[in-house]
């Protein structure tokens, strides 16, 4: 992987400089540019984009989002698949810094671990917009702004859902939680917002919880342990669609019916999970949205052109009961 990455490099740089030379004609027949500022004018943006890896049914609606946007905006995009490592993300970001990009954006595959790296953009002079997901670096001038959901609020959600609808249980409701990826934002926020709010009905328990990675592979190994070891399991939490659907087969494997013998709740609504919930077989998901790409370049082109940006910038979202997903799902485009 490293000999394959090495050797795309000069690969790209001839895509650059054909990007360029493309932008500098198309400039020469009279037509604007795309507001770039800085430099000569009217170069293409250089845009270094870090995605965590291709784990889930959102991320693959993320990087579609990306891509489709910037050919749009007529931004150069790089783009470098971190196959979930950090490592991999640290790398592709110096390389970015090497090629002299224009604007770095990345989605951080854990919270911690940015500081030195995003310093290094920095004293390069290279702007950094995070997306999707958040850094824990107390230096908040490492990056110009985070552009993404509200991980907590949509834990909080999914927890509330169930207080509400566990009024009439009698009993212990015992409820098993399947992590995103160990030490990402959406992982400790989705955990932190749930907990909260069942805290307000003390029969609402959470007698396991684990990573499954974000993978469906994953949320069915996991779930399979959790079935093995747990007679009882009421509520299935799971902390993305794909988990909770590979959940589905280690439930249906052990003779249960999900959705009726074992409520379900995720987090992302992509277009298997909400088929999954109007065929009754998950109960409800908080909605995370994948579609950055288009506020993505925009912030790029304001970053670049040295235009002040809000720190944050919240992606607006819902939530999907199955009646809710019926009606959805035919629009659904991801
Ligand atoms: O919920 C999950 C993906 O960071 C919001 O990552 C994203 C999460 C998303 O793998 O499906």
């Amino acid at each position: 992987m490293r000999n394959m990455r090495m050797s795309l490099a000069p690969r790209r740089a001839v895509a650059a400089l054909a990007a360029v030379l493309l932008a500098g004609s198309v400039a020469a027949c009279g037509n604007s540019d795309t507001g770039a500022g800085g430099g000569g004018g009217d170069d293409k943006i250089v845009l270094g984009f870090s995605q965590v890896g291709a784990e889930s049914g959102w991320r693959t609606a993320n990087t579609n989002s990306i891509k489709e946007a910037a050919a749009e905006a007529g931004i150069d995009l790089k783009f470098d698949d971190a196959q979930q490592k950090q490592e991999n993300q640290i790398k592709a970001i110096r390389n970015y810094i090497q090629q002299k990009v224009d604007v770095i954006a990345f989605s951080p595959v854990v919270e911690s671990g940015w500081d030195t790296v995003l310093k290094e953009a920095k004293d390069a002079g290279i702007p950094v917009i995070l997306t999707d997901r958040a850094v824990d670096s107390a230096d908040k001038s490492l990056y110009k702004t985070f552009l993404g959901s509200d991980f907590v609020k949509e834990g909080r959600l999914s927890g509330e859902w169930l207080v509400e609808n566990s009024k009439d249980a009698t009993g212990d409701v015992n409820i098993v939680e399947l992590q995103g990826t160990t030490g990402s934002a959406p992982a400790n926020d989705r955990k932190k917002g749930f907990g909260e709010a069942i805290a307000a009905d003390p029969k609402l328990k959470v007698i396991a919880s684990q990573s499954g990675d974000f993978t469906r592979a994953g949320g069915k190994q996991v779930m399979e342990q959790f079935l093995k070891a747990h007679p009882k399991i009421d509520v299935l939490f799971a902390h993305n669609d794909d988990m909770g659907l590979g959940a589905l087969e280690a439930i249906t494997a052990a003779g249960k019916v999900p959705g009726k013998d074992i409520t379900i709740i995720t987090i992302d609504a992509v277009k298997d999970g909400m088929q999954a919930l109007a065929d009754g077989k998950f109960n409800f998901i908080a909605e995370c949205s994948p579609l950055l790409g288009p506020q993505l370049m925009d912030l790029a082109k304001k970053v670049h052109a040295g235009e002040e940006v809000p720190p944050r910038i919240e992606t607006e979202e819902t939530t999907f009961t199955q009646e809710q997903a019926k009606t959805a799902l035919p629009n659904r485009k991801y």
